[in-house]
């Protein structure tokens, strides 16, 4: 396995809007982010990828981008930004830029030419003077009339995001562009939006289906590969960086393929589905044994992947995986455990070092996300009840992963000392990090011992992975590196759980020395061997 800085280093994910704001207009912002990367340094993280801070309508929060090359003005200039590369770079923490190049904003200036017509921009998007039957990620149509253009195009998210046209090669040479401006910045690499579905292979009708009609005309085709490599080849092997692909419905021979010279890494979602039917709002209780299984199949079939419980789009790990009323405290921890030393590079959203939680709101009215309002209202028309609705919400919203990020216990969680765009949730007065900082046996803490533990084990961040155990509420582990090894173990119920292993500890959420056949409820450990 060749020795690459990115399978070393834990990745931290900034969502700019809710990390941290500095000047009071209740959005975060990249001063903001500088102010906080002392004590990012100090948690031991070597990577920060950052959510989209370019100029953007915000119909999608900076996903419908209407300028890659320029900063959104509410997070601050181009200035800040090289001040942040910078600093960053000082830290020895390597910056990673969010890559949305399935679609851009209806604002964007290709999309204004292309309505007009105007070349080179005329096919830079997907127009069609009749729809098909496809059906969108955020619900409902995926094509919109353009009174100017008298076509549709084509949107596979909301109508201000219209997809870019790939068979049209000045798109990608356009794209090469933006990514070495970027590159050429300072910035180590990109997590790239929705990378699987960048070539559509057909604009016919798709297979009736409840969630997303037309996929299999788009979701890893060979064209989205082709694409893939070429940006390999002509950009990234110019330059010491690395890439991870939110890739969508991806099965692992695919992910196999999309990281073969093409990606360095996946974002697969099997684990993410563990609580759901088919799609994310027809819920499911969710079962621990899933979320092992899920796991386990990624960690056997890929060579290397990335490791995520949370990001923008997911609900908090802690309330939806763990038990954030009675162990709240332990359920993360044991969440933890098992991000860092599952084989793979982990990432770390803002607050899961924390155990921040889902949102505590009563109704729609405190809701932002585009997702979830469409999702609300095509339900409401389909008659789900009221109560099920706001449950669908309550649980699965993307706004529980965008509550503003929880510093201290004052006014605003010591966010902002404005009016936040998106409420912070009123458990800012226990979990925030000023008091887990101050205190030893917090989250924060744990999370910084492990990534310290990580950071120099060659077994964790090198080393194979073999199954030892797996019941329906324990997952345990064997990684294994040049004759060295080190066991996990992980229980993921709130009960006491027998289990077939003794050993001493390396780390323990418990703080125990020892392990005796016997787990206490979301206890997980790294036993020596
Ligand atoms: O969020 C999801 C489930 O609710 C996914 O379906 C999500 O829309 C999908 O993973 C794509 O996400 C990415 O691209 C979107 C953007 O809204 C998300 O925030 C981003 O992570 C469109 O750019
Ligand atoms: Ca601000």
């Amino acid at each position: 396995m060749a020795r690459n800085w990115w399978k070393e280093r834990v990745v931290y994910q900034i969502y700019p809007r809710s990390f941290c704001d500095s000047n009071g207009d209740g959005i975060g912002d990249i001063q903001g982010i500088i102010q906080k990367l002392d004590v990012l340094k100090e948690l031991g993280i070597g990577i920060l990828w950052l959510s989209p801070v370019y100029r953007s309508p915000n119909r999608d929060n900076g996903y419908d981008i209407s300028d890659y090359c320029e900063i959104n003005p509410e997070f601050g200039t181009m200035e800040d930004m090289d001040e942040l590369i910078e600093k960053a770079k000082r830290l020895d923490i390597k910056l990673v830029m969010d890559l949305v190049i399935n679609h851009t904003s209806f604002e964007h200036e290709w999309f204004q030419r292309s309505r007009k017509r105007e070349e080179p921009y005329t096919d830079y998007y997907i127009w069609k003077d009749k729809p098909n039957n496809w059906t969108g990620f955020f619900g409902g149509t995926t094509w919109t009339y353009d009174e100017q253009r008298k076509q549709y195009y084509l949107h596979l998210f909301d109508e201000g995001q219209p997809d870019l046209n790939y068979n049209n090669p000045k798109v990608l040479q356009s794209v090469k562009a933006v990514m070495r401006f970027w590159l050429d910045k300072g910035v180590s690499g990109f997590r790239c939006d929705v990378i699987n579905v960048l070539y559509k292979s057909s604009l016919k009708n798709g297979f009736p289906s409840p969630a997303l009609c037309g996929r299999e005309h788009y979701i890893s085709k060979k064209g989205t590969l082709k694409i893939l490599h070429e940006l390999r080849r002509d950009v990234l092997s110019e330059y010491d960086c690395f890439t991870v692909g939110e890739t969508v419905m991806v099965k692992p021979r695919q992910a196999r393929k999309l990281c073969t010279d093409a990606l360095d890494m996946v974002f697969a979602f099997e684990h993410m589905e563990t609580d759901c039917f088919f799609i994310k709002w027809f819920l499911r209780k969710f079962k621990p044994e899933r979320l092992f299984r899920a796991l386990l199949k990624w960690q056997k079939k890929m060579p290397w992947n990335a490791v995520y419980f949370e990001n923008h789009d997911q609900p908090r790990s802690v309330s939806r995986f763990g038990d954030d009323k009675n162990f709240h405290k332990e359920s993360a921890k044991a969440l933890a455990v098992l991000l860092l030393t599952l084989k793979g590079t982990p990432y770390v959203y803002q607050g899961e070092e924390i155990g921040m939680t889902n949102f505590d709101y009563e109704s729609m009215d405190e809701i932002r996300d585009v997702e979830s309002k469409n999702v609300y209202e095509i339900a409401k028309r389909f008659r789900f009840s009221e109560e099920y609705r706001w449950r669908m919400i309550r649980l699965k919203s993307r706004d529980n992963a965008r509550t503003p990020m929880q510093w201290n216990a004052q006014e605003n969680a010591g966010f902002s000392s404005g009016e936040p765009w998106l409420k912070v949730n009123k458990n800012h007065g226990s979990i925030n990090f000023e008091s887990e900082y101050n205190d030893p046996d917090s989250v924060w803490h744990f999370y910084k011992k492990l990534i310290e533990f990580r950071n120099g084990s060659e077994v964790l961040k090198r080393g194979s992975f073999r199954l030892s155990y797996l019941s329906p509420d324990v997952f345990a582990f064997e990684r294994a590196y040049d004759g060295k090894k080190l066991g996990v173990i992980v229980n993921l119920s709130g009960k006491k759980k027998k289990v077939p292993c003794v050993g001493f500890t390396v780390l323990s959420t418990h703080g125990r020395a020892q392990i005796d056949c016997e787990l206490e409820p979301y206890e997980a450990a790294i036993l020596r061997r």
